[in-house]
């Protein structure tokens, strides 16, 4: 079913010029990146969906409150403009200002894991299960089985499986166990929601065990326009009100603002404890800057306060989302094989079902993001195999269910052409797909977030194409 382009509610004020190549820059282009697109320079890329994370254009009203940042390096004024949307929006007493999620997760992983811990969550994402790992505790996953099927058209595939949740407490004991790790929306799922019962399930299931919930909001207010659509009860709320529902059901959240906040950097923890609250200033001022900077200029702070207001309202939040699920639309429209429902920021590709002839063994989601850049100038992400990394235990390689290549869409930066351009440059790779002959296997590996350096050699092959491709 073919749904409509929203109407963007804003106008372009500022260009940003796209250079175009051609198929054998291209491909030259990723030979030097070790055929992974992460390494390319964004100039050799046509319309760049690697990311949503910092990738948003700022609006008229946060450039212009730039110029108004307090640049002091104690008690400045910007900070306590930032404390105080955040209050405003997701509740928190106590905010600890981080360059971005990850320096959130750093901080809060360090108080509150040690060695022999485990921690339960909606679904592992990349920075902050290795940030949980590296401080000690095993991550367990426990989404509802329908989030590990890309086919299954549940609306809240991003809850949490009262069940699994019930056994890992039981089986661990709450003494081991620090904290829920709970994320809204869940991005390794797709940009898939919690619902607000399962959240309150958790905080029900944490309260009997004394534990506390740490919520990721990275994207909440994304999470929040699918409760307001879907879950029964919740139409008429403003999704500022069903943010806010959602954060009182947490103890902390740790949030990236260059998503859903529309900031280029940012970030900040949110803490109601206060003796956790002086103990994160104190960690902050260790990796971060002051505890009323943390790592942010006082001008990011303003942006960042700005683009809090304005990712609550109503159309901006609608379009966005809106946006999203057109070029998903456009996809299955012509049979591409796509996870479903179409998640929050992105539309993801499944590569297992697009290249059932590639081994998981040969990454073929990462051989797709390849190929896809190869063909077309578009860079995506791969989400599967190559993500997931080694289990730190036994050095193996995790084969999550899902393995797709995530197109995450900037806000408020592509238009309905470049939509269409995608749509178009995807379904046609998608009918060539039996040219992309070869997988790839690693000739480096880091040892951490290894999706972000890796580099690659076609396995059994000079090129992942088979001969004929142009
Ligand atoms: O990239 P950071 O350090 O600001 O945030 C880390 C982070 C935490 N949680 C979630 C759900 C994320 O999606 C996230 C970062 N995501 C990136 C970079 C992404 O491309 O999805």
């Amino acid at each position: 079913m073919t749904i409509p382009h929203p109407v963007e509610p804003w106008r372009v004020k500022t260009v940003e010029a796209i250079r175009q190549t051609d198929r054998a820059y291209r491909e030259h282009a990723l030979r030097e990146a070790g055929w992974n697109p992460t390494l390319l320079r964004s100039e050799d890329v046509a319309v760049d969906l690697f990311t949503d994370s910092g990738t948003s254009a700022m609006s008229d009203r946060q450039w212009a409150v730039l110029m108004q940042g307090d640049e002091a390096y104690a008690g400045a004024r910007s900070f306590y403009l930032l404390r105080q949307e955040v209050r405003a929006h997701y509740g928190f007493e106590h905010v600890v200002p981080v360059h971005q999620g990850r320096a959130g997760e750093n901080i809060v992983s360090q108080l509150l894991i040690r060695p022999g811990h485990h921690v339960a969550g909606n679904m592992y994402f990349t920075s902050t299960r290795a940030h949980q790992e590296r401080n000690g505790a095993v991550f367990h996953d426990v989404i509802i089985d329908e989030a590990h099927d890309p086919t299954s058209e549940h609306p809240f595939k991003g809850d949490v499986d009262p069940a699994k949740l019930r056994a890992f407490i039981k089986k661990h004991g709450p003494d081991a166990i620090p904290y829920l790790s709970i994320g809204a929306t869940v991005n390794m799922a797709g940009g898939q929601p919690i619902s607000l019962a399962s959240l309150a399930t958790v905080r029900e299931i944490a309260d009997a065990h004394s534990l506390p919930v740490v919520l990721d909001t990275a994207r909440a207010v994304e999470n929040a326009y699918f409760i307001k659509q879907r879950e029964s009860g919740w139409a008429d709320t403003s999704i500022a009100d069903i943010l806010r529902a959602m954060c009182d059901l947490a103890d902390v959240a740790i949030m990236s603002a260059k998503k859903d906040s529309m900031v280029n950097i940012g970030g900040w923890i949110g803490i109601r404890d206060p003796d956790l609250a002086e103990r994160a200033r104190a960690l902050v001022l260790l990796y971060e800057g002051l505890h009323t900077y943390g790592g942010m200029a006082g001008r990011d702070m303003e942006a960042l306060a700005q683009g809090i207001v304005e990712s609550v309202r109503e159309e901006n939040i609608a379009a966005r989302i809106g946006q999203v699920a057109y070029l998903g639309h456009r996809l299955i429209d012509a049979g591409v094989p796509v996870v479903r429902p179409i998640g929050g920021h992105c539309v993801c590709v499944d590569a297992l079902a697009t290249l059932p002839h590639i081994s998981r063994e040969e990454f073929p989601a990462q051989t797709l993001v390849a190929a896809l850049y190869a063909d077309t100038g578009i860079r995506g992400v791969e989400r599967g195999a190559l993500s997931a990394g080694r289990d730190p235990v036994t050095g193996e390689n995790r084969y999550p269910p899902l393995e797709f290549v995530r197109l995450a869409i900037p806000r408020r930066v592509y238009t309905q052409t470049h939509m269409d351009v995608v749509a178009d440059s995807v379904i046609r790779l998608h009918t060539r797909r039996e040219q992309i002959v070869r997988g790839l296997e690693f000739t480096h590996e880091p040892p951490h977030l290894r999706f972000f350096q890796a580099r690659f050699r076609p396995l059994g092959g000079d090129s992942i194409f088979d001969s004929d491709t142009v």
